[in-house]
């Protein structure tokens, strides 16, 4: 907690040192929204696993939506897998918590009833596999992050080296990854002759749901072939599209949302007024109402999956790259550079001529939709947050469009642009020689890298490219490499700040 927020935090405590929780819903004020349902009556048939701010502004909700259109055996148990946190902020205040929607009119608040109870998956891996295997479970959803799937990125196999599976091919009924706890709770229940469950992937991977299929029959065929050929032909893994942009929680977002409520939240989440959930409707075992609670039910993800990806996500990580360089704090300080907003545009223009959407999308409005999104001030999404994990993100994000542009014949410059600022960022000094905090499984690798070839695109780029994991044989195509290590030396020479400039100029 930075002292500020410390001192402003002891302030508000004072005045809302009462917690949010089930006694007090009714002496919210009038214009909080709190849940339209009687949950002493909601029983659970989801077990959420990565219990982030990400699900609690995204897919709660619609669930919260779901529970008061009448489906109320579809409440849900959170998971962390591995930190304590978000039980030891929920738990004393009966799981209920706010959700924040900011818009540069302002604020609205809503309290969120549809997560019933959590579990630390490190501390209790046992009693989360009973969970997930309890009949009354139908749906396993799941926001880990990319890194959280234990795979290679560039080909979406399952890394079979991976320290987590590793861990968990040895401790079975112990494991700590998310494959390795669906496994074994599908497993158990095959066991007990129960149904499996549904596995719903709401990570941005590639095809996300059928990567994860792939992922966890292959974890499970290392365990038994019998127990991987039961999960390919009876599991459900429906790909989807998810889309809300939520910023960390600050402890300033913890007091203002406090002073709203008059009782202490200790962990509201922060979001957009923008949401969107595209789902593939291949249930194993049945799903609540979704559709009335505004979800789009498709036969085939794929399309708005790659259009979100390479459109949003794509142009995320080139702003948060780039513009960190430069010296800005959030997307929406980055997005009043019209240099930057205008290389965001760009990004989706070029992606946009490789994706085949269905003839009802408007990918002209989508993308002018994005752009305002990114712009909103009141939301504080740091480029730092955005600049996380890239070896997992850029293969879906960039690399895939970039592909495609050459097979084409079509230029790649802009592309190249965000893919040097993301080298230039792994390097882990800045454009003053300030550390830069990279957060990366592959970090440690990228420094290596970097300390090997120093500040020389010609060396540099190279090297990074080299990283199969991350690149694959693209890594070898020539005009990208060209491409890629031209951007890196104005990078160089010229700085983030104008190097974007002169592109968008050019
Ligand atoms: C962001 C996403 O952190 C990131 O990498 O690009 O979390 C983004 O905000 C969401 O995908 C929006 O739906």
């Amino acid at each position: 907690m930075s002292s500020s927020g410390q001192r402003q935090g002891e302030t508000t405590m004072r005045h809302n040192s009462t917690r949010l929780g089930r006694a007090n819903l009714d002496r919210l004020p009038p214009a909080i929204r709190r849940p339209a349902y009687d949950r002493s009556r909601v029983t659970p048939g989801i077990v959420h696993l990565g219990l982030g701010a990400f699900h609690r502004a995204h897919q709660a909700v619609v669930i919260d939506d779901c529970l008061a259109t009448g489906s109320a055996s579809w409440g849900i148990v959170g998971a962390s897998l591995r930190s304590p946190d978000t039980r030891d902020a929920l738990a004393p205040q009966d799981h209920l918590y706010t959700v924040a929607v900011r818009a540069t009119e302002g604020t609205e608040h809503r309290v969120i009833g549809a997560l019933l109870d959590s579990v630390v998956a490190r501390e209790n891996p046992v009693r989360l596999i009973e969970r997930m295997a309890d009949p009354a479970i139908r749906i396993v959803s799941l926001t880990v992050t990319e890194k959280g799937y234990c795979h290679t990125p560039q080909t979406g196999d399952l890394d079979e080296r991976h320290p987590d599976v590793v861990h968990d091919l040895n401790n079975f009924d112990a494991p700590r990854s998310a494959p390795g706890f669906i496994v074994a709770a599908l497993a158990r229940r095959r066991a007990q002759g129960l149904a499996p469950f549904t596995v719903l992937c709401c990570d941005n991977l590639a095809a996300n749901g059928h990567t994860v299929q792939r992922i966890v029959t292959q974890f499970a065929a290392l365990r038994s072939k019998d127990l991987g050929k039961w999960i390919a032909d009876t599991a459900a893994f429906p790909s989807t599209m998810v889309d809300r942009i939520v910023p960390e929680t600050t402890d300033a977002d913890r007091d203002a949302v406090s002073s709203a409520l008059g009782f202490r939240d200790a962990w509201p989440v922060m979001t957009e007024p923008f949401t969107q959930w595209v789902v593939e409707d291949r249930f194993a075992a049945g799903r609540p109402d979704l559709a009335a609670a505004g979800v789009e039910l498709v036969t085939d993800v794929k399309p708005f999956e790659l259009m979100k990806l390479r459109l949003l996500n794509a142009s995320h990580s080139a702003l948060a790259y780039l513009g960190y360089l430069a010296g800005y704090e959030t997307i929406a300080d980055t997005m009043q550079d019209p240099h930057f907003a205008r290389l965001a545009a760009q990004v989706m223009e070029e992606a946009a001529v490789t994706l085949k959407m269905p003839a009802s999308t408007d990918l002209a409005a989508y993308r002018a939709s994005l752009l305002k999104r990114f712009a909103n001030p009141a939301l504080h999404h740091r480029t730092w947050q955005i600049a996380m994990d890239g070896s997992q993100k850029l293969p879906q994000r960039l690399l895939g469009a970039m592909r495609d542009r050459l097979a084409k014949n079509l230029p790649i410059a802009t592309h190249a642009l965000a893919v040097a600022g993301w080298m230039r960022y792994v390097t882990a000094r800045d454009e003053h020689g300030r550390a830069i905090d990279v957060r990366d499984p592959l970090a440690g690798e990228f420094a290596g890298l970097a300390r090997e070839a120093g500040p020389v695109a010609e060396r540099l780029a190279p090297a990074l490219l080299g990283v199969g994991q991350v690149f694959g044989p693209l890594g070898a195509e020539p005009r990208l490499r060209e491409a890629v290590i031209a951007a890196l030396g104005r990078l160089y020479t010229d700085g983030a700040r104008r190097a974007v400039e002169t592109h968008v100029s050019a």
